[in-house]
């Protein structure tokens, strides 16, 4: 709405639609297709946007949801750095849309403004011939409403923003921040992905409770392995590597809130 936009980046071939199913199974079907690189699927709103585990993704109008066909030709154990370089993506945006708020990745995929989950991402890959073939990146983002009957609190940006953000801006916004930030991964490989990362990261150093498939752990969130892994120490010492499962924050050491 007749705000400054910056150009919408060259690296992406952008499908607009006013309402899907899901764009991450749209664009799924595109990369299968032999979508190239850079495709990018945005729906005004999604009727069954869905998250890991077939979890639901409430996706009105107002809110932003895209999927990007990536094709990286890179080993398939360096699929997961994807995660991370799409969450700083959305990070950036939202720290662009309301600068003072305190922005965090939550690891694995969701993204937190002051301690609430404000967006999530949802990558799916296809592996061929031991080399990653497509990778999509699925990333949903609260700007003008949130749900409320979630397990892990929600909220939107514009509240955070204090005015009302257009979908078109953080579009532009995240599109603009996935392109700066693949291209650091493309050109200096995860470290510096990592390290950007761990800067943002929601809870480090403080207690955790991981839960996985049919158990759980709580520990001293660590930090992310060399590997994306996520890394904590259990109370007796033990340390252990997490490759996938839900986060929870027990404390708020390093939420942004100043050092109890
Ligand atoms: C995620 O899953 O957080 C990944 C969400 C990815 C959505 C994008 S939108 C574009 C693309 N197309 C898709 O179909 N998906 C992607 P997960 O960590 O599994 O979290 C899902 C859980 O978050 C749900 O079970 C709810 O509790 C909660 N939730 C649902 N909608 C929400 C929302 N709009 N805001 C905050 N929390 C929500």
């Amino acid at each position: 709405m007749g705000g400054e936009s910056p150009p919408f980046p060259d690296f992406f071939q952008l499908v607009t639609l006013d309402e899907t199913g899901s764009t991450n199974d749209d664009a799924t079907a595109a990369a299968r297709g032999g979508a190239p690189e850079g495709t990018l699927i945005w729906a005004r709103r999604q009727t069954k946007g869905h998250g890991r585990r077939g979890r639901s993704w409430v996706s009105p109008g107002g809110n932003l949801h895209l999927s990007i066909v990536l094709r990286p030709d890179v080993a398939p154990m360096r699929a997961g750095e994807i995660a991370f370089v799409a969450a700083l993506a959305a990070t950036d945006a939202c720290a662009g849309l309301a600068p003072a708020a305190d922005v965090r990745c939550k690891w694995p995929n969701d993204i937190l403004v002051a301690g609430r989950k404000v967006g999530g991402l949802l990558i799916e890959s296809s592996i061929a011939e031991n080399r990653v073939e497509w990778l999509v990146v699925g990333i949903g983002l609260n700007l003008a409403i949130h749900p409320d009957n979630v397990e892990f609190p929600a909220t939107h940006l514009a509240l955070h923003a204090g005015r009302a953000v257009a979908v078109e801006e953080g579009l532009a916004l995240l599109a603009e921040a996935f392109a700066a930030r693949y291209r650091l991964w493309r050109d200096h490989g995860f470290a510096p992905v990592r390290m950007a990362w761990l800067d943002r990261a929601a809870g480090l150093g403080g207690l955790i409770r991981v839960r996985l498939e049919n158990s759980e752990l709580t520990g001293t969130f660590d930090g992310i392995a060399a590997d994306g892994t996520l890394a904590l120490t259990l109370p007796d010492g033990t340390p252990r590597r997490v490759t996938a499962g839900d986060v929870f924050l027990l404390d708020s050491v390093s939420s942004g809130a100043s050092p109890g």
